[in-house]
């Protein structure tokens, strides 16, 4: 139709977006900031993993707030519903590096990291599939296919990093609770508030959708780099020799 795309650029839903880019642009320019002189190896290593992040979804950001990415699904029985596939192209490199600063900063064997970025980056394409979907149907099935994989993804964190934390010592392993509960607790509102969202039940409006997500985002991304800067865990070096 003529009249779409029509919330594309200009309306609420572009402002909440660059508000999104603002946020995220501020976060990875004052991590990068802030990481400026440290001298321990590994703190350097996930302080630049810290600033990537947010950075990266700058970049999807000011993608789908200029209307990049942009296309119309025509769900079953609704008609067409406008969504922004950018926003898994982010996910894709940001959720994988935000499971590599966990594994950097408990020192994690390789082969378990590997595995886990691997289920990580099918519960995105497939989470990416079931946003695609025409079939409703389908949309729920690719749902449960990416909630099953993000299982295996809190599996991982939750015992296999949290193992080889507690063998590094009291204090690595004290710090990385904090990171654990924020990933589990955080991430777990991605699923639920997609299904809540204009791709699932729409329960909510687009532009209240896109708003959680920038909260969840913002706080994802800048919140660990942030908390990091803060941990004495990884500043003194400490971690990996206690
Ligand atoms: C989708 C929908 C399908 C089911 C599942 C999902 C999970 C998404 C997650 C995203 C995490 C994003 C983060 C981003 C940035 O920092 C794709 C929403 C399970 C867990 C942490």
């Amino acid at each position: 139709p003529a009249t779409w795309p029509s919330t594309v650029v200009g309306g609420p839903e572009t402002a909440v977006l660059a508000c999104g880019a603002g946020l995220l642009g501020t976060g990875a320019l004052w991590i990068a900031l802030r990481s400026v002189g440290a001298t321990d190896e590994r703190a350097t290593r996930l302080y630049a993993l810290a600033a990537l992040i947010p950075a990266i979804a700058l970049a999807s950001y000011v993608a789908m707030a200029t209307g990049v990415g942009v296309v119309a699904v025509p769900i079953g029985g609704r008609g067409p519903v406008e969504l922004r596939w950018a926003r898994y192209a982010d996910w894709l490199f940001t959720t994988p590096l935000l499971l590599l600063v966990l594994g950097v900063l408990v020192d994690a064997d390789r082969d378990a990291l590997f595995g886990a970025v691997a289920a990580d980056a099918f519960m995105i394409a497939t989470g990416l599939v079931a946003t695609l979907s025409t079939v409703p149907v389908y949309r729920y099935v690719w749902w449960a296919v990416s909630t099953l994989t993000f299982l295996l993804v809190l599996y991982f964190v939750f015992v296999v990093l949290t193992a080889e934390a507690r063998a590094l010592g009291t204090e690595t392993a004290s710090a990385f609770v904090v990171f654990r509960t924020l990933t589990g607790v955080l991430w777990t509102a991605y699923p639920v508030w997609w299904l809540l969202g204009p791709r699932g039940l729409a329960a909510v409006t687009p532009v209240v959708e896109t708003a959680g997500f920038v909260l969840l985002d913002v706080a994802t991304k800048a919140g660990i780099g942030l908390l990091l800067l803060r941990s004495r865990a990884v500043g003194d070096g400490t971690a990996t020799t206690k």
